[in-house]
């Protein structure tokens, strides 16, 4: 009840959830191995774990507390007090010290009354047989008036009821917490007249003869918003209200600035499609994807600012305090970086930054493109982004890579058949992508990227090679190179600290 309480007053007051503050508060203290060692483990579900570990943690403490009052010596207050103040401490960390605060102390509050109301219906309870003052003598059933109606089963039907009613407002209160937040999205619509990046106009870049016929398992050229990946800290979607949404840009800029999203959306919106890479996707892995990103190109925000000369880097942070760097000089070397508002025609879902974030070809996420923007500071080198002091790079270059997705089994059927995929190598470009069977020749694959708006060299390319597949067990291999001539390096090496390396590698069965 005492946590559900927290979540009814998180719900009316739009304040955090107090689960929700520890668990950020985890995240945060949690050291840079163990972080990476759970992604690895739960995926992107380690944040449902996580919230339910603190749950399953604070109802086992509950549990054992009752276990420790029921006897009479203890009264759970300093228990529950302690709890709320947790709560309430995790709140203020993140940045909401008056409504966490609240939370907290109702929360402790309404946890007191519900366990002194439960205690009061222990069949037989009291205060220690054998203790002379206040209790019977030992082997005399303890009578307390307040306790006399009480039975067994009166006090199971309590516990019951209870849980259900504790279950029923945590479920309601995170239902009204969420409620109308599709309606922030909807107020948002993109302006239609928007012009492509890049000085080349959109081409498409193929060494495809015959008509490139789409395949079942290979990644569309473009990832749909719904299956685009989703990688970062925070433990619930930042769901910001774009009519009081601003970023700033400060630090060493000549003139601060600040943009309202209708700001943004009426400056000259540019369209781009940009292959957007975790660095810790692992050799094969689906933390990549391509979109048309709609936004301010990032030049003209700072050429509005002014660069002071100890600019060296754009050090962006987001509503819930993340933040991510990288060099002036790269966000001015001729590459695509947008301040986004849209993503594959649609202002950007929730999941992925809303209202605004940053997208820089050719830059692992975790350097740059921090969602739910909030701020652009300009610094020098010496600042470090979240990642940083968790042990990962300072410079976060793209790296080139390949992926096999078809065959999408690991068993096939004899004959000739397509091997499929998709490769990069931003903001360069793929010249080439190859694939060898059986540790074999490696055998030039025909490469395709659509018309999409955009620098050619930013986004993925899709690949085919046509196998004539013989029974027997066989091994297939990608790697592709880039247009300044550098190939995929073969690696192995892991994702930590900057990016993986190496081929992905398939075993096919060919019956
Ligand atoms: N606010 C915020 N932005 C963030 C992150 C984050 O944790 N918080 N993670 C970054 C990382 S590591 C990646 S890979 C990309 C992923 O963007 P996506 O979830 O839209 O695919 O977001 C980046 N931006
Ligand atoms: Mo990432």
């Amino acid at each position: 009840m005492a946590l559900a309480a927290g979540e009814a007053v998180a719900a009316v007051t739009g304040g955090p959830s107090l689960v929700v503050a520890v668990g950020d508060l985890v995240v945060d203290l949690a050291p840079g191995w163990l972080v990476r060692r759970t992604i690895g483990l739960l995926g992107t579900s380690q944040k449902p774990a996580l919230l339910m570990g603190i749950v399953g943690v604070t109802l086992l403490a509950g549990a054992v507390l009752g276990r420790v009052v029921v006897g009479g010596r203890r009264t759970g207050r300093s228990a529950f007090m302690g709890f709320g103040l947790v709560g309430a401490g995790a709140a203020a960390l993140s940045g909401a010290p008056f409504s966490g605060l609240v939370a907290g102390v109702i929360a402790a509050a309404t946890g007191i009354a519900v366990l002194e109301a439960a205690l009061r219906r222990v069949p037989g309870a009291g205060p220690p047989a054998g203790d002379p003052t206040v209790g019977p003598p030992a082997g005399v059933p303890f009578e307390d008036p307040r306790v006399k109606a009480s039975t067994r089963r009166g006090f199971i039907a309590y516990v019951v009821g209870m849980s259900v009613a504790a279950g029923a407002v945590a479920v309601g209160s995170r239902m009204l917490a969420g409620r109308g937040s599709e309606d922030l999205r909807e107020q948002v619509v993109l302006p239609s007249a928007r012009r492509t990046a890049g000085d080349r106009p959109a081409t498409t870049t193929t060494t495809t003869e015959a008509p490139w016929t789409p395949m079942p398992g290979l990644s569309p050229w473009i990832t749909p918003n719904d299956d685009f990946y989703r990688i970062d800290t925070a433990l619930v979607v930042p769901r910001v209200d774009p009519s009081t949404w601003s970023m700033t840009i400060d630090g060493f800029v000549e003139h601060e600035l600040r943009f309202t999203l209708d700001d943004l959306l009426g400056m000259d919106l540019v369209d781009s499609a940009i292959t957007l890479n975790c660095v810790s996707n692992e050799v094969g892995g689906d933390l990549v994807g391509n979109a048309v990103w709609t936004g301010v190109p990032l030049v003209d925000l700072l050429a509005e600012a002014g660069l002071e000369s100890g600019a060296q880097q754009v050090m962006a942070w987001s509503v819930d305090g993340f933040n991510a760097g990288f060099p002036v000089a790269t966000a001015l070397d001729g590459r695509t970086a947008l301040v986004a508002v849209g993503m594959n025609g649609e202002p950007l879902p929730f999941r992925h930054g809303f209202p605004a974030r940053l997208v820089v070809a050719g830059l692992y996420g975790y350097v740059s493109a921090v969602k739910w923007l909030d701020r652009i500071q300009l610094t020098s080198l010496d600042d470090d982004g979240y990642w940083m002091p968790r042990g990962w790079a300072k410079h976060g270059p793209i790296k080139i890579a390949s992926r096999i997705d078809v065959p999408t089994g690991s068993r096939v059927l004899t004959g000739r058949q397509p091997v499929a995929g998709v490769a990069w190598a931003p903001v360069a470009g793929v010249a080439g992508v190859e694939v060898s069977v059986d540790g074999g020749p490696w055998i030039a694959c025909r490469i395709l990227q659509d018309g999409a708006p955009g620098r050619p060299g930013e986004s993925w390319v899709q690949w085919l090679h046509t196998w004539d597949a013989e029974p027997g067990v066989h091994v297939l291999r990608v790697r592709a190179h880039d247009l300044d001539g550098r190939l995929q390096s073969p690696g192995p090496k892991s994702i930590a600290p900057d990016g993986a390396e190496g081929y992905h590698i398939r075993r096919i069965l060919v019956v």
